[in-house]
């Protein structure tokens, strides 16, 4: 029994504990009457990479008998290291999305890819077949290691080719190992009767003999999520200071001999709890090629044993390291990997580049960036966006590879295969990525309505329309040229990184934004709150009024995000709405 003084554990924690590692209850429940999961399995579940979601557009509408609708459907996301897929792995997809999914497939702020809108009688199916491509979903959601990301781009260098490595390294070495994904999805497929047997708990946790061994998780896994990113210091695509743990490449003589590791980084706040916030990662250490997994393995297992288990909201290593402070972070580190640790060599991000166009890729063949916007592959009347890549994968099987802004590349394409792939974009109506606007190419959003449970307000369905019009004004002002990033969020969990752009946008109250300014297109400043609760419809004529300042006040050079920061929020209110404050 926990004594008063001893917190108690979240029930998620409770849930994990009891689910002899994360079996839980799921398999009993694939196969009831219900088309939904339990609570318990709820949980579990998202370490299989599949959330359950309810149909948002139609909740608490009335049926013809008039019950309230609530229509259970479920996300299915793909861990996707790097984003590096083949052509035929996207292909499965896109028949996946079709054949149970909404018809769209959805390109993730994390390189992965999303099924939405898949009932709970085809998850079975639609987690195999994934699996049948060599893909996974385990461990794509959860508290557990989430996707590793790493810049994407198929530079054939040795920094681009060793950072790939290590990102895939690394999804191997903190992939869970427990046996029950297979148990429960993939035990023998070849027939349909396998497939039941191996949904029924029974038949499943009969077999198991509780022996399972995580020699990095433990029992109970982390006490929340936890993300691993790589980056250079020249491109930041990945947005490496958001991250539990960062690696930014250390490249010496044209070679990468190794990386600093950036600590404590994370997004998600509620406004409601000062307790929470976002945070950029701090530079640790720096550790060479072969230490990598250990000091990070030391790393996630100082979170395992000391992060907050009994209060979820502040439960990431973020709030551990903000509480002990970065010298007492390295000291445990280095008590649990069991050798001290350097200083982090001098080198910082200070680019980014989003790899959009064309490129060489230094083997004589080219790679395509297509922008996707707010990463939707769907089909529309003028817009044939699942055509057009349908058409290029099996016409010309390039690599692809996702972004960390929810956009594709083409890679190892022919150069005389180039025109033909443009063709076929400009054929089905996709706007080639050099015929975007900075603004549009550079902004993001996250999912939000109608799938996710937690969206307060439009994210990815209310961005678009509002790019037009910031185009348009931008366009008036003569500002079309400029680059800055823009993202927006259908609440402050922040699943489209808000808080460290140029402008974000945060879902706050129905309909309403915060609006955030004086972050930066590299990744390296949080932003601050220029205004609180704006209406979906004042939120484009208040940036273009700070465009405006922008414009006029601007030293030579000066991006929007750095100048909002050096006017500070005052100045701004000051100017735009002469309120002093
Ligand atoms: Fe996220 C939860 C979607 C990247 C912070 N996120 C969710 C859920 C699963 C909602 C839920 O818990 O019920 C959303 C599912 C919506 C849907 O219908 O698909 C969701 N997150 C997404 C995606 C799909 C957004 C997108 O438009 O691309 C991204 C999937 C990435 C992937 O492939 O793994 C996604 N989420 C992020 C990021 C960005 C990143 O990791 O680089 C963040 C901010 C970074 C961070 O973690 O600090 C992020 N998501 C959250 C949080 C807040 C976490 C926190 O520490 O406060 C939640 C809520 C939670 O965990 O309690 C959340
Ligand atoms: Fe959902 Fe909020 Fe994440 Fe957007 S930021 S996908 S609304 S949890």
């Amino acid at each position: 029994m926990a004594s008063e003084k001893t917190p108690q554990p979240s029930a998620v924690e409770v849930f994990k504990h009891d689910s002899l590692h994360l079996r839980g209850e799921i398999a009993g429940e694939l196969v009831d009457e219900n088309d939904f999961f339990g609570k318990g399995s709820i949980q579990l579940l998202k370490h299989h990479g599949t959330y359950q979601q309810d149909d948002r557009d139609v909740r608490g509408t009335r049926d013809e008998d008039g019950k309230r609708i609530k229509r259970f459907i479920f996300m299915v996301r793909s861990k996707i290291p790097s984003g590096i897929v083949t052509s035929e792995q996207l292909l499965a997809q896109l028949d996946l999305c079709d054949e149970i999914g909404n018809s769209t497939l959805r390109i993730t702020s994390r390189q992965g890819l999303q099924l939405h809108g898949v009932l709970k009688s085809d998850l079975a199916i639609s987690i195999q077949r994934i699996n049948e491509t060599q893909l996974t979903t385990w461990g794509a959601c959860g508290d557990i290691n989430r996707n590793v990301m790493c810049c994407p781009a198929p530079y054939k260098d040795q920094p681009h080719v060793q950072m790939q490595k290590t990102a895939m390294d690394l999804a191997e070495h903190f992939a869970p190992k427990t046996g029950a994904y297979h148990d429960i999805w993939l035990t023998d497929t070849d027939t349909g009767e396998k497939q039941l047997a191996a949904c029924d708990s029974e038949a499943t946790l009969s077999g198991y003999t509780g022996d399972d061994v995580e020699p990095i998780y433990g029992k109970q896994y982390l006490p929340r999520k936890f993300k691993m990113g790589i980056a250079l210091p020249e491109d930041n695509c990945i947005d490496l200071y958001t991250h539990d743990l960062g690696l930014l490449g250390i490249v010496r003589d044209g070679k990468l001999v190794g990386y600093n590791l950036i600590v404590g980084g994370g997004q998600g706040r509620t406004p409601s709890a000062e307790k929470t916030f976002p945070r950029l990662g701090d530079p640790l250490t720096f550790v060479t090629l072969e230490q990598v997994l250990d000091v990070a393995a030391a790393i996630v297992k100082v979170q395992r044993d000391h992060g907050n288990r009994s209060d979820r909201k502040v439960a990431r290593m973020k709030y551990l390291i903000h509480n002990w402070g970065i010298e007492k972070f390295k000291s445990k580190v280095e008590e649990y990997y069991g050798s001290s640790l350097p200083d982090p060599e001098p080198d910082v991000a200070h680019e980014v580049d989003d790899h959009m166009g064309w490129h060489e890729q230094g083997d004589g063949n080219l790679f395509y960036g297509l922008n996707v916007e707010n990463g939707r592959i769907k089909d529309t009347d003028t817009f044939k966006l699942k055509t057009a890549l349908r058409e290029i994968c099996t016409q010309f099987n390039p690599g692809i590879r996702l972004t960390a802004h929810q956009s594709i590349i083409f890679s190892d394409v022919a150069p005389e295969n180039r025109d033909a792939i443009e063709q076929i974009l400009r054929v089905n109506g996709i706007p080639l990525s050099e015929d975007i606007s900075n603004a549009r190419r550079w902004s993001m959003a996250c999912v939000a309505w109608p799938t996710c449970g937690l969206s307060i307000t439009e994210s990815e369905r209310a961005l678009p329309s509002m790019i037009d019009e910031l185009e348009s004004a931008l366009d008036d002002l003569g500002l079309s040229d400029e680059r800055f990033t823009l993202r927006m969020t259908g609440c402050p969990n922040g699943c489209a990184r808000p808080y460290n752009p140029d402008i974000g946008l945060v879902g706050r109250a129905k309909d309403k934004y915060t609006v955030f300014v004086g972050g930066t297109a590299i990744g390296n400043r949080l932003s601050f709150i220029h205004k609180d609760l704006v209406p979906s419809d004042e939120v484009v004529p208040g940036l273009v009024k700070l465009f405006e300042y922008f414009k006029s006040d601007r030293q030579d050079g000066e991006s929007f995000g750095d100048f909002c920061h050096r006017q500070g929020n005052d100045n701004l209110l000051a100017h735009v709405d002469g309120q002093a404050v």
